[in-house]
C-alpha cells in the first residue's frame, strides 16, 4: 500500500487530494496546523466518520516555517508520494504579509526539500506551482516554456518554490515535478476568492439574506477550472516514468464580470442591482489576463478538464444555495 504524505491538506486541493488518494487506497497523512479554531471542515467527512470503509487518513501537527517537524515527519512517515500544497495562498493577502508569505511559500518549499534530502529515501514530489508565476504575460497562451513574470509577494514566492523543484530533481535525482496550476474553484473553495465570494454572496442575495456584494476589478481574466479535475492532474504527475513539469489549465479565459453575470443570471437576478465596487479590493500591481495552453498535460499524462466554465458556476451556485437555505433555516450565518 502506497503512502503519501500531504502539505495543506486542510484547504480546498488537499481536500479533494485525499478523497482521490484514499479511493486509490493510498494510506494518506496531512500535516495541519494548530488553529483556535476547527480548521478540518473540509476532511471531516472522510477523518470522522467510522462508516467510510478502509479508513487511512492520519493528521500530524506540523508547519512549513519549521524544518524540524518537517524532518520528524518525514522520518516517521517514510512516504512514497509528497504533495506540497500548503501555502498563504490569497494574492491580495501577500501585499499585506509579504514576508510571511514568501517564508511559508518559498522557504517552505526548500525546507521541506531539504528534509526530503536528509532523510535517507527519495519520495516522490509534487509542488504546487502558480499560473501567479506568468503575472504580466509575456505571451498568450502561456506554456511550460513562457517566461515568468510574477506580480505579487505570492507569486515571486511561488517562483522560488518552482526553481527549488527544478533545482531539487537536477542537483539529487529526486523525482520532483511542478504543476503550474491555473485557478481551479469548487463549492470547497476559500470564501474570499473571488468566485467562492460571488457564488456565496448571489445565493445569500437570492435568498434575502444580504443586499449588496463589493467586488474589485471586473476586468480581470483568468482560466477557471474545477479542482477535482485538477487534483488527479498532480497524482498523474507522479505516476510518469520521469518526472517532468506541466501547465494544468482549461485553455479558456473569462473576466470576473462574466462570472458574474453568468452566476447572477442563473439566478435570475440582475447583478447591476446588487455589485459596488469597492477599491479595497484593488491590487498593487494586478494579473490582468491568464490563459494556459495544457497541451502538454493532454499528450503525455492523458489529462483534460471535464468541467466547464458554465457548469463550474452552478455547481458552485447550487453548493452556495444549500448552505444559504441552512443559513436562512438556521438564523445564523454559517461556514460550510
Ligand atoms: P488553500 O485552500 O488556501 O489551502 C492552503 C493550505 O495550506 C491550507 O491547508 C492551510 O492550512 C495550509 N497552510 C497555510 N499556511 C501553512 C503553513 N505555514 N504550514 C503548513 N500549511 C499551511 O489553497 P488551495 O486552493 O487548496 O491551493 C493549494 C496549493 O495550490 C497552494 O499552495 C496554492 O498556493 C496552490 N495553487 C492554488 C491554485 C488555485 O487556483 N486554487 C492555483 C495554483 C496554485 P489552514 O487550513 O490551517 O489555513
Ligand atoms: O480569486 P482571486 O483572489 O484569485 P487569484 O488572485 O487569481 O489567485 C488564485 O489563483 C492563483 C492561480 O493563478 C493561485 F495561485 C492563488 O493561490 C489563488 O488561488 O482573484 C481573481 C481575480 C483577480 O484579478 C482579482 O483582482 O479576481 C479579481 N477580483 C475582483 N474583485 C477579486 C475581487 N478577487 C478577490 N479575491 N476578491 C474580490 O473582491
Amino acid at each position: 500500500m502506497k503512502k503519501a504524505l500531504i502539505t495543506g491538506i486542510t484547504g480546498q486541493d488537499g481536500s479533494y487530494l485525499s478523497d482521490l488518494l484514499l479511493e486509490k487506497d493510498y494510506e494518506v497523512y496531512g500535516i495541519i496546523r494548530r488553529s483556535s479554531s476547527f480548521n478540518t471542515g473540509r476532511i471531516d467527512h472522510v477523518y470522522e466518520d467510522p462508516h467510510v470503509p478502509n479508513r487511512r487518513l492520519t493528521l500530524m501537527y506540523g508547519d512549513l516555517s519549521d524544518s524540524g517537524c518537517l524532518s520528524s515527519i518525514l522520518n516517521r512517515i517514510q512516504p512514497d508520494e509528497v504533495y506540497n500544497l500548503g501555502a498563504q495562498s490569497h494574492v491580495r493577502v501577500s501585499f499585506d504579509t509579504p514576508e510571511y508569505t514568501s517564508d511559508v511559500v518559498g522557504m517552505g518549499t526548500i525546507r521541506l526539500l531539504e528534509a526530503i534530502r536528509h532523510c535517507g529515501i527519495k519520495p516522490k514530489f509534487y509542488q504546487a506551482s502558480s499560473s501567479e508565476m506568468f503575472g504580466k504575460v509575456m505571451e498568450v497562451p502561456q506554456t511550460e516554456k513562457t517566461p515568468f513574470y510574477p506580480r505579487s509577494p505570492y507569486g515571486v514566492a511561488k517562483l522560488f518554490g518552482y526553481w527549488a523543484t527544478v533545482n531539487y530533481r537536477e542537483a539529487y535525482d529526486l523525482f520532483a515535478c511542478n504543476g503550474i496550476l491555473f485557478n481551479h474553484e469548487s463549492p470547497r473553495r476559500g470564501e474570499t476568492f473571488v468566485t467562492r465570494k460571488i457564488t456565496r454572496a448571489a445565493a445569500r442575495i437570492k435568498l434575502g439574506l444580504q443586499e449588496t456584494l463589493y467586488l474589485g476589478n471586473l476586468d480581470a481574466k483568468r482560466d477557471w477550472g474545477f479542482a477535482k479535475d485538477y487534483v488527479e492532474a498532480m497524482w498523474l504527475m507522479l505516476q510518469q516514468d520521469r518526472p517532468d513539469d506541466y501547465v494544468i489549465a482549461t485553455g479558456e479565459t473569462h473576466s470576473v464580470r462574466e462570472f458574474v453575470e453568468e452566476v447572477f443570471s442563473y439566478l435570475e437576478l440582475n447583478w447591476e442591482e446588487h455589485v459596488e465596487i469597492d477599491p479595497r479590493y484593488l491590487r498593487p500591481t494586478e494579473v490582468d489576463l491568464l490563459i494556459g495552453d495544457p497541451s502538454k498535460a493532454r499528450r503525455q499524462l492523458n489529462w483534460q478538464p471535464k468541467v466547464t466554465f458554465r457548469d463550474l458556476a452552478r455547481i458552485m451556485v447550487d453548493a452556495d444555495l444549500g448552505l444559504a437555505e441552512q443559513e436562512k433555516a438556521a438564523g445564523k450565518r454559517l461556514t460550510w
